[in-house]
């Protein structure tokens, strides 16, 4: 039995059929890596998925910083959101910070039974006398949506009353599948109201935003500050600490850098169509993915200065980390990991982990849709044929982001049976045969496979963290990276196999059994006298 087997043979045969096709054992022929994503979780299983309001207020809108952001909904919702990802953000002077804040209605249950607009109306009061912001956003979760509080309405009355910006976001919890929607719903409402409204003077001709990067642990920072050795100039962060008056600006910069493509390609795009401003995919997570990522955006721009630049800077950079690199190497060869994130660290982190030598053995995600598993199918050569109703679409070199070449159905399915596609990006690739990709991976599979599969680390999240280690396995959040970072460019790098070495040469794991296996619970003697 392939251990994939011995996790799923003990389901019922329903839960079998479902998670059988989100379990995938890598295969050497591309097209065989097929998995299903981006689909509700079997009620009753223990997901590690979060909500939709978690991709709203806790992804994107939480890390920017002067922006008083109030939770329509129960205490504990907010409580959740206060600091937990790490979203670090810097005071600047003229720019409010209300990271440390963490501001709510606390909806109780009269107010689900009368209604919490009142509340809510009374809690913008409140922080205007307190705060003074310049623009208030509204998150409702679960409890609103379903007794229909209209926190748009409250937004207007909010503007007119304050004369400020307020927004609202309908990101209740129970909406979409996963954390997903609630990216969606964020991006639409910053294209809506903020995007576009600044008119600041951009003076570089190498200017950038870069998006979906959301400053956890410093990442930004250190992104930022190889981008402005090279001489770019950075006009706006997604979302990472940000403030209004950046997101404002986005669309005056020449080019968009996404590093998380999962969570606001939606701006990314919308940007574009737009306002022009073209974008890439890039990664900044790992020496080589970070030199292959400068590279590629100064390709970009094809300015001979700017090339000239960036080999120096990369040089520079390298030649600093190259002895402390060469080190952890040799502590972290041979070594395996397990990794389980959201939607683009599982994939990003894994061009980290090769950097030292580490190879992975399982790695999911728990909201990614197909195409960054399986890669997205493209024909290495282009062909014109699209002259017909039943079309699809299909990437094409040279850029498959890009550029789709429009088959009819039979046609695809003629080139997929011959195997004339080959694909594209994806997480399958990274992989070797014999690992397993794990879409949505659950609590009950994650102590299986731990169990079955043995690896020296698991980078997971802060509800599947004690999983780990409980069975004597070392683990590391990659959402918030717990205390430390950044991990991201040249020093991050250091940074990360630092702890990982830490970690995977400190005993106590080894230590771990749980007392019951040593010592019975219950003491005393059975029967009478
Ligand atoms: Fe993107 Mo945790 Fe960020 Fe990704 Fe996204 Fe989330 Fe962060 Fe994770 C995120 S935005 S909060 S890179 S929702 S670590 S997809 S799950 S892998």
């Amino acid at each position: 039995m392939s251990v994939a087997e011995k996790v799923l043979d003990q389901y019922s045969s329903r839960v079998y059929k479902n998670r059988k096709t989100h379990i995938v054992e890598i295969n050497n022929n591309e097209n065989e890596n097929q998995i299903a994503a981006n689909v509700r979780t079997i009620p009753g299983i223990m997901t590690q998925r979060g909500c939709c309001y978690a991709g709203c207020k806790g992804v994107v809108l939480g890390p920017i910083k002067d922006a008083l952001q109030i939770v329509h909904g129960p205490i504990g919702c907010s409580y959740y959101a206060w600091g937990t990802r790490r979203h670090k953000g810097k005071n600047a002077e003229g720019v409010d910070n209300y990271l440390q804040y963490s501001f709510s209605t606390d909806m109780q249950e009269p107010d689900v039974v009368f209604g919490g607009e009142k509340k809510l109306k009374k809690a913008i009061d409140e922080a205007m006398e307190l705060f003074h912001p310049s623009t208030i956003m509204i998150c409702s979760t679960c409890p609103v949506g379903l007794i229909g509080d209209d926190i748009h309405a409250v937004a207007k009355w909010a503007e007119e009353k304050h004369n400020i910006k307020c927004i609202a976001f309908s990101c209740e919890g129970y909406k979409g599948v996963s954390q997903s929607a609630g990216h969606h719903i964020a991006n639409n409402q910053l294209m809506k109201f903020i995007i576009g409204e600044g008119d600041r003077k951009i003076e570089s001709k190498f200017s950038v935003n870069i998006l979906g990067e959301y400053n956890i642990g410093g990442d930004g920072w250190e992104t930022e500050r190889i981008l402005k050795r090279i001489g770019y100039e950075v006009v706006s962060v997604f979302t990472g600490d940000s403030s209004i008056e950046d997101l404002k600006n986005a669309h005056q910069a020449n080019l968009s850098l996404v590093q998380c493509h999962r969570s606001i390609n939606y701006i990314a795009e919308m940007i574009e169509t737009k306002y022009g401003v073209p974008w890439m995919k890039v990664n900044f997570i790992g020496v080589k993915g970070t030199i292959e990522t400068l590279r590629n955006i100064a390709k970009y721009f094809d300015n001979e200065e700017l090339t000239k630049r960036t080999e120096e800077v990369i040089a520079d950079e390298l030649e600093k980390i190259i002895d402390d690199i060469e080190y952890y190497k040799t502590k972290l060869k041979g070594k395996t990991a397990a990794l389980y994130v959201g939607g683009s660290r599982s994939h990003h982190y894994q061009t980290l982990l090769h950097d030292f030598g580490v190879s992975t053995v399982l790695a999911g995600y728990e909201f990614a849709h197909r195409d960054e598993y399986e890669g997205r199918e493209i024909l290495p050569f282009v062909k014109e044929d699209a002259d017909s109703k039943n079309i699809e679409s299909i990437s094409v070199e040279p850029d498959p982001e890009k550029y789709h070449l429009y088959l009819q159905k039979e046609v695809l399915e003629k080139l997929r049976d011959e195997k004339l596609l080959s694909y594209y990006g994806g997480m399958a690739k990274e992989m070797e045969a014999g690992t397993y990709m794990v879409d949505d991976l659950n609590h009950f599979e994650t102590e299986e496979f731990l169990k079955l599969l043995k690896p020296d680390i698991f980078f997971s999240g802060i509800k599947d963290k004690f999983v780990a280690q409980k069975s004597g396995i070392l683990s590391r959040q990659l959402h918030s990276y717990d205390y430390s970072g950044p991990y991201s460019g040249f020093r991050g790098a250091v940074n990360f196999a630092r702890d990982i070495t830490m970690g995977i040469y400190t005993p106590a794991w080894s230590f771990i059994k749980a007392p019951w296996k040593t010592a019975p619970i219950l003491t005393g003697t059975l029967g009478g006298e």
